[in-house]
C-alpha cells in the first residue's frame, strides 16, 4: 500500500513538473494547482469522454530519462490508487483528489 502511494506522489510529481515548469517559478496557490490539475487532465483525457482509462494514462508523456519499465509499473499503480471506486478509469473528481504530493525532505 505504502509503495502504491508513493507511485502516486512520483507520478503526480512528474505530472506537475511539467506545468509548473511551464508556468514558471511562481508558488502555485491551490485554486492554481486545481486549475493545473484540471489541464492536466484534459490533456490525458485524449478522447475527452470527461474520463482518464488506462490506455490514455499509459499515452501519457513521461519524463525521457525515466525507465520505460519502471515507469509502466508506476503508472499501473498509481492509476488503481487514483480510481477510488474501481470502475476502470479515473474521473476528474478523482483526479482532483490526488493529493498533493508534501515537500520532499
Ligand atoms: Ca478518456
Ligand atoms: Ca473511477
Amino acid at each position: 500500500m505504502k509503495r502504491a502511494l508513493l507511485s502516486t506522489v512520483a507520478l503526480f510529481a512528474v505530472l506537475t513538473t511539467n506545468v509548473v515548469m511551464a508556468e514558471g517559478r511562481t508558488p502555485p496557490s491551490p485554486e492554481k494547482i486545481k486549475e493545473m490539475k484540471t489541464e492536466m487532465f484534459k490533456k490525458i483525457d485524449t478522447n475527452s469522454d470527461g474520463a482518464i482509462s488506462k490506455e490514455e494514462l499509459a499515452a501519457a508523456p513521461v519524463p525521457k530519462h525515466a525507465d520505460e519499465q519502471k515507469a509502466e509499473k508506476r503508472r499501473e499503480m498509481a492509476f488503481e490508487k487514483i480510481d477510488a471506486n474501481n470502475d476502470g478509469s479515473i474521473s476528474l473528481e478523482e483526479f482532483l483528489a490526488v493529493e498533493r504530493p508534501r515537500k520532499m525532505q
